[in-house]
């Protein structure tokens, strides 16, 4: 049966409103996406019902939520086909996964005279850790070039591979431009030089079905907020042998074996990660966010946002005066532009005059937006709920901006 986004918007009650007296067009869908009745009401019946602490309480609410804690892992483990679920770490979201790993894996793994890759067209989440971690070690940054349509350029890449090089970082799918990068391609030519690949995830995971094992990731890093769950959680899959060789970050309670003034030893995974009371009610918003994903017909769904994506690029590429930046040949979720003299801060705070909410400024990439020699784009960007009537009413609105401008 062909996917419905109707009946899909009818499960997110925040999209049943008016903004400035107009209905509201919600296109800041990479910023964070909204949340589906599941999803809210998981958390509200954890809180209502279930709310205890977990792994630690000798009572039926304390093993109620730590029943419901753990089933989120997997989940989890399910959604990206994680072969363990203790290979799923719980974070605060892409950027503590990332942080983690750069502290963690690089902090043992990584010293003077290596190299770690990323790409010009990486968030900032994916950029700073490793320049830390490099002013900390001395280890050295390179990075692949992009070209001018946001592409990854993979002869670089390949030129930029040497036996010193002992991890790649790069992004799934770019949240300033929409590229979907060929990431299986990268992790086996880095797989090829004996280098770890961590793959930033959280613009990937909301469009297209992702298998951690096909693609034989290393690291895979995403965040519950962009993909239907709440914010304040996210997760690190890490390939097992490699998480049990990586020290704890933290340390504290819940990630201990034992401690004494003798010294302390470290709980296995996932937990050894894992310090302190966890985000909860967070964890359960995210396991049924999943599960939500899961339940849908996700080749049906991604076909539908392709021919949504594709549609906004047409009514772009016929509008005066608009720039497309990000032209990728294969792309997920993200419409990023220009109007000839507007400053996109202008052009956003104007649509949402008309109800349409966008996201503008450098979109945390400031790199790519200094490649481009722009200051900022104006991101439409797309979920499983918007329709071409969203799309429709984004490009009114431009047209309105353009003479208002
Ligand atoms: N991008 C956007 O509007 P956190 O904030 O930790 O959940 O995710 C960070 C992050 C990392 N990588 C990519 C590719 C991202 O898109 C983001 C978050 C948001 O594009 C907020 S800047």
């Amino acid at each position: 049966m062909a996917f419905d986004p109707r009946a899909m918007r009818e499960q997110f009650p925040i999209l049943q409103q008016s903004v400035h007296g107009k209905p509201l067009v919600y296109l800041d869908n990479g910023a964070t996406t909204q949340k589906p009745n599941v999803v809210i009401e998981a958390i509200d019946n954890y809180y209502r019902n279930d709310n205890s602490n977990v792994h630690r309480g000798a009572h039926t609410l304390a093993d109620r939520a730590t029943i419901n804690f753990e089933n989120a892992r997997q989940s989890v483990q399910r959604f990206i086909n994680a072969k363990h679920s203790e290979e799923i770490i719980w974070t605060r979201g892409t950027t503590e996964s990332i942080n983690l790993v750069a502290q963690s894996f690089g902090g043992k793994f990584i010293g003077a005279g290596d190299e770690i890759i990323v790409s010009a067209m990486e968030h900032h989440a994916n950029i700073v850790p490793w320049q830390m971690l490099c002013e900390r070690t001395g280890a050295t940054l390179k990075v692949i070039p992009v070209s001018d349509a946001g592409e990854l350029d993979m002869d670089a890449f390949a030129s930029l591979l040497n036996s010193k090089v002992k991890l790649v970082s790069v992004v799934h799918v770019s949240n300033a431009l929409g590229t979907v990068n060929p990431v299986a391609d990268i992790i086996q030519q880095a797989h090829a030089v004996g280098a770890k690949v961590l793959i930033d995830g959280a613009q990937s995971v909301a469009h297209f079905n992702v298998d951690v094992q096909a693609l034989d990731a290393d690291f895979y890093a995403f965040s519950a907020h962009k993909v239907f769950g709440p914010t304040g959680i996210g997760c690190v899959y890490g390939k097992k042998a490699l998480l049990d060789d990586m020290p704890p970050v933290q340390g504290g309670g819940e990630m201990i074996e034992k401690v004494s003034f003798n010294g302390t030893t470290y709980q296995g995974l996932p937990f050894k990660f894992e310090s302190g009371t966890p985000n909860i009610a967070g964890v359960i918003g995210f396991g049924a966010a999943v599960e939500f994903v899961m339940a849908q017909d996700r080749d049906a769904v991604q076909a539908y946002e392709d021919e949504l994506l594709q549609y906004a690029h047409e009514k772009a590429e016929q509008c005066e005066g608009l720039r497309i930046i990000g032209t990728a040949r294969k792309k997920a979720g993200v419409l990023s532009f220009l109007l000839d003299g507007a400053h996109p801060a202008d052009v956003g705070m104007l649509l949402d005059q008309q109800g349409v909410a966008v996201r503008t400024g450098h979109h945390c990439a400031m790199p790519i937006m200094d490649q481009f020699q722009i200051p900022g784009t104006a991101r439409a960007s797309f979920s499983i709920y918007n329709t071409k009537a969203d799309v429709d009413a984004l490009f009114a609105a431009i047209e309105k901006v353009k003479m208002f401008l």
